[in-house]
């Protein structure tokens, strides 16, 4: 029904081989064989979540699942009218069970790790996929390992993969470094390598796709606006457009638009270059933590997506960072942490740049959760007021406050 099919040179391969990239060095695909599927959009009532489209992925066993997916599509009105927009929705991913998109991912990677009767599961990380991989192996009962960039992963991403059991290895290098470690970790320990550069677990992170889909009532967006790190999610939600398009569910494919970090943005670069391959950044450096990557491992797949959906990449300072996670806390009350709110922050620049067309139907989708970070929040939001427990205390801090602000 599916096999794995190299997108360089197209080599073959059985759903039965553990292997993560071709013989060639190319990157690998999920390619299903659709005469054998047999779905309707009347398969598919029901509640959202990952699993609800399991026709569509690939795995046979009994899932290992925490309830993933299933996340909410706001309509985000008073932001929207503040950037000048009509109709934008927040996709937030931070509503999944540990907090990001990752377990997307994870509940069909580590699905499948068991599925290839592998005994130890292991990835690298700027934070989220080690948390979520702690999290599902614990579920699945199998051990997890996990490299991180010392000094450099969010305090809730660390609290998680550390209390869910996983080894929790800080190296002293940055993400791109951990990757190829741990990749050579797994060749020869015989781990099962959980970064995105396993296309399994970007078959678990096309739903975002389905699920936006469903939302609409079986209509993409015009466009689809994301951060881009390791580049695994913007490959994977496009190709879970693509798919929905030749299943005939849909009519169009979203232009995808990715965004990433002023000091980490080599796609960026190489789409505005026109470059067929991205140059990697040695020491990529950003407020955003979780998109700190130099070297994003799906750039081949995610430069396609964009180039082939006649989207964009464009990057954002530290500081738009900043002020759109602000925008986005007050003005919509939804909470996510910096590298999820680039999303926004590329939406209000492209807008200004003159890129979207305000008439766009856009869906941002804001990949983690405010308290993933809280570190960073009280870096960049006033501290508390600390008075005596008076109410004349409490009255004068409150009306002082309301002055101060104007109210
Ligand atoms: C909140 O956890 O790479 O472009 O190791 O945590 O698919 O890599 C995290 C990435 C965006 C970028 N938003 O997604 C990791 C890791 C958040 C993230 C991204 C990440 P990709």
């Amino acid at each position: 029904m599916y096999h794995l099919e190299c997108i360089e040179c197209h080599r073959k391969y059985s759903e039965t081989e553990v292997i993560y990239t071709c013989t060639c060095g190319g990157l690998l695909d999920v390619v299903y064989d659709y005469s054998d599927i047999q779905i309707t959009k009347k398969d598919l009532k029901g509640s959202l979540s990952v699993w609800k489209y399991r026709a569509l992925l690939p795995v046979s066993r009994k899932p290992i699942s925490l309830k993933e997916g299933g996340t909410p599509l706001y309509p985000v009105e008073r932001l929207a009218k503040d950037i000048d927009m009509k109709e934008v929705y927040v996709k937030h991913e931070g509503m999944n069970p540990t907090g990001s998109f990752k377990d997307r991912g994870m509940t069909v990677g580590v699905t499948k790790a068991l599925e290839l009767n592998m005994k130890t599961v292991a990835c690298a990380s700027t934070g989220n996929t080690s948390a979520s991989l702690a999290v599902y192996g614990a579920r699945a009962g199998v051990p997890a390992v996990v490299l991180l960039p010392s000094g450099k992963v969010a305090l809730g991403k660390l609290a998680q993969a550390l209390m869910h059991g996983a080894k929790v290895l800080s190296i002293r290098g940055n993400f791109d470094d951990a990757l190829k470690l741990v990749r050579a970790l797994c060749d020869r320990e015989g781990f099962y390598l959980l970064n995105s550069v396993n296309p399994y677990r970007l078959e678990g992170q096309k739903t975002i796709a389905f699920e936006i889909a469903d939302q609409l009532g079986w209509q993409a967006p015009d466009r689809l606006i994301l951060p881009v790190g390791n580049a695994g999610n913007i490959s994977a939600i496009y190709k879970g457009f693509r798919e929905l398009k030749d299943l005939g569910f849909i009519n169009n494919v979203p232009k995808m638009t990715g965004i990433q970090a002023e000091g980490a943005c080599p796609v960026v670069a190489a789409i505005k270059n026109n470059e067929s391959m991205i140059t990697p950044e040695a020491r990529p450096e950003t407020v955003a933590t979780a998109i700190r990557i130099g070297n994003p491992v799906n750039a081949a797949k995610a430069l396609a997506a964009i180039r082939e959906s006649g989207g964009t990449a464009e990057t954002v300072s530290d500081d738009e960072i900043i002020r759109a996670q602000h925008e986005l806390a007050s003005l919509e009350g939804i909470g996510v942490e910096p590298a999820s709110a680039s999303s926004i922050a590329g939406l209000r620049k492209l807008v200004d740049l003159g890129i979207i067309d305000t008439d766009e139907k856009v869906v941002c989708v804001t990949t983690g959760h405010l308290l993933k970070d809280s570190e960073h929040v009280l870096n960049v939001c006033p501290k508390p007021i600390e008075i005596d427990a008076t109410i004349e205390a409490v009255r004068k801090a409150v009306f002082y406050r309301l002055k101060a602000e104007g109210i």
